[in-house]
């Protein structure tokens, strides 16, 4: 049977390795769950039950009993492993799988399964791990009548008009995947909220949501439209200071918890992209954040408030907007609010600088919200591995408490001790047969969930491993197409955005090249806001000469960046205007470069190409033409990229193309 990728990485077809299969079939003889079965054990039990079977090749069965050669899933204090840690261990011979909640082993049981579909030997010592981070959240963009903005693998898995009476079998496969990873909320809307949400009707449905994600350790959070008291609620204000309004945040959050229990709480866009919010009443983010939070009250919920905020503003730097309206406001939030920031400051680009929040509010725990859906990175037709993004994100150094401030530490909540944390993925799941429409977008998800539960994990550590558990476990294969991956990013920024180019694409859809775009709704939607190309040079001078959006950060990144000197290449036209002939650290020209990166970075797309051929023989066939289907408009699209960035900016630049990088035809 060819494989449709629905099963994405939880695919366990027998071990090839008769040597591996019996060594784990001596410890793998059956499952014991120890103290009582709650749903959550109960999957626990089923889902490593399923995986063995499937990778041993041979029954294994479920029970109380004990005896010897018997996987033992245990419940027990274990102060070192925190809330939601495992342990796997061996115990009189026999391996046993041990966390402090019922979900800590369901996350057990999952690694211990990852163990052996990776083709790893039992262990001989323990194998323990906990969360870095709190709240691992997938953020579904989903509207409801089906369509999901920017989603580009078919319309939402949530099907609206058929809750809560139809529960569609895929709701629990979703719910298996993210748990394999650790995923453990997610947001079921769209940030730019529909006020339906909050009505009973679709509570109802929400509520047939959780409790299909419950055993699986997942809670169900809601975006909220900030208008809802005036939409559906009959008031005539949404002022978050107004008792009616209070009120009624509070009557329906009341609601919701009879409805949905565990309900994990509220994500909100406001007073961003023509969004309502409290500003509308003359109120800042935090009135209206801390309003949210106290109408949840005793409980267990939490807001996440974004600060993806700009205005339309032909004089200023959208860069620094967020940072101007949240940074005042560090120390006035609830201590249930988690303020939500965008990677980076612009939005979403396929390379950004760290966002300067990062560091900036001390006092306030702070999401980091990265974009799997490749809405700047080419939809679902060009590959791109976003493990190094995600990495390059949480490994920047703000500074902001010395070196080793990471963002990865701020997020975690180590460096400014807080005792919640939050990471968020912006879904690129569909209803699509594979989910993400590029089966390679199922890399994405996976590496998320993976980076958001431990982000010390290497990002070609975490593509290898989603190589050998999705496409072949052939050793030769797997390293070439986890070599792929890992390159893929910076190929696409060459052919894209090189030296940190960066929103130059097409009007509105996204895609594809626009650089010479000049009008627009808001000067902040054109391109040549953002690359202000004339006859002397490129790039968007963020120095004291110009926006000084630089001197939002820390004086040694400032330092680093402000030099164009020192400036990494790949931030440099982030923050410097450089005149074309100036000479770059690479020896090149800034000509030369630019054009040196579109060429190279179109030619890789054809070295992807001949990567992908090799492995032919070692995948599945329907896969092998589905990927080097895509990776040929990829090519194509890339040369699209290459000439039109090319071709406008020789109108400012007037040199010619390097001889070196177009050989007579
Ligand atoms: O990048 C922009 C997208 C919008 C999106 C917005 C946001 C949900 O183009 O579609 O709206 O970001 O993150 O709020």
């Amino acid at each position: 049977l060819a494989d449709d990728g629905y099963r994405l990485w939880l695919k366990y077809d027998q071990l090839p390795d008769a040597r591996l299969r019996k060594a784990w079939q001596a410890q793998a003889k059956g499952i014991t769950v120890e103290n009582g079965a709650s749903p959550t054990l109960q999957t626990a039990a089923h889902e490593l039950q399923l995986g063995l079977q499937g990778l041993l090749g041979r029954p294994v069965s479920v029970g109380a009993s004990g005896g010897k050669g018997r996987i033992r899933l245990q419940v027990a204090a274990d102060p070192t492993l925190g809330k939601e840690g495992y342990k796997i261990s061996e115990q009189n011979g026999g391996l046993v799988v041990t966390g402090p909640t019922d979900a800590a082993v369901l996350y057990g049981c999952f690694a211990l399964l990852r163990h052996v579909q990776t083709g790893q030997m039992p262990p001989t010592a323990a194998l323990t791990s906990q969360p870095r981070v709190q709240y691992r959240m997938l953020n579904h963009w989903d509207n409801p009548n089906g369509t999901v903005e920017r989603g580009y693998a078919g319309s939402s898995i949530w099907k609206w008009l058929e809750l809560p009476e139809v529960i569609d079998p895929r709701y629990k496969d979703y719910a298996r995947a993210n748990a394999s990873i650790g995923i453990n909320g997610i947001v079921v809307n769209n940030v730019n909220a529909s006020a339906r949400y909050l009505t009973p009707e679709y509570l109802r449905k929400v509520a047939a949501v959780a409790d299909v994600m419950r055993p699986y350790g997942i809670r169900v959070y809601l975006s909220v439209m900030w208008a809802a008291p005036k939409l559906i609620g009959g008031l005539s204000t949404s002022d978050p200071l107004d008792p009616k309004v209070r009120q009624w945040w509070k009557a329906r959050t009341d609601e919701i918890y009879k409805t949905i229990p565990d309900f994990g709480g509220f994500l909100v866009k406001a007073n961003s992209e023509g969004e309502p919010g409290p500003q509308d009443y003359g109120r800042n983010h935090a009135d209206g954040a801390n309003m949210l939070a106290e109408s949840l009250g005793q409980h267990d919920g939490i807001v996440m408030w974004r600060a993806f905020v700009y205005k339309a503003n032909s004089k200023g730097d959208r860069f620094k907007e967020a940072y101007e309206e949240f940074k005042p406001l560090d120390g006035k939030f609830a201590p249930k609010v988690l303020v939500q920031v965008k990677n980076g400051p612009i939005d979403f680009q396929s390379r950004e600088p760290f966002h300067p929040l990062f560091g900036a509010m001390p006092r306030t725990p702070l999401v980091l919200e990265v974009q799997l859906t490749q809405e700047y990175l080419g939809f679902a037709t060009h590959l791109v591995y976003l493990g190094p993004l995600i990495k390059e994100c949480l490994e920047s150094d703000t500074y902001s408490q010395g070196k080793g401030s990471t963002v990865a530490k701020v997020i975690d909540g180590t460096l400014e001790k807080h005792s919640i944390s939050g990471i968020a993925g912006v879904a690129n799941i569909g209803s699509d047969r594979n989910w993400t429409g590029h089966p390679v977008g199922q890399a994405n998800w996976y590496a998320f969930g993976r980076l958001a539960w431990d982000h010390t994990l290497k990002s070609d550590a975490v593509a290898e491993e989603w190589t050998k558990m999705t496409l072949t476990r052939e050793p030769q294969a797997v390293n070439t197409i986890a070599q792929v991956l890992n390159q893929s990013r910076n190929i696409y920024v060459r052919y894209t955005t090189p030296l940190g180019l960066h929103h130059i694409m097409g009007q509105s859809i996204h895609y594809g090249p626009e650089p010479w775009l000049e009008k627009s709704a808001r000067p902040d939607w054109t391109s040549v806001y953002y690359h202000k190309a004339d006859s002397i040079g490129l790039g968007f001078d963020r120095t004291a000469k110009g926006s000084n959006a630089l001197s939002l950060y820390s004086p040694q990144v400032r330092q680093l960046w402000g030099n164009p000197a020192t400036c990494p290449p790949d931030y440099l036209l982030w923050f410097h205007h450089v005149p074309w002939g100036q000479r770059l650290s690479t020896g090149n020209t800034l000509w030369d470069e630019l054009t040196t990166r579109y060429y190279s970075g179109a030619d890789s797309v054809l070295w992807m190409q001949q990567q992908w051929e090799q492995v032919k023989p070692k995948v599945d066939p329907e896969q092998h033409t589905d990927i080097a289907s895509r990776l040929r408009i990829q090519h194509r699209e890339a040369l699209w990229w290459r000439d039109a960035c090319v071709l406008y900016f020789q109108t400012y630049a007037k040199r010619p193309i390097p001889p070196s990088l177009t050989p007579p035809t």
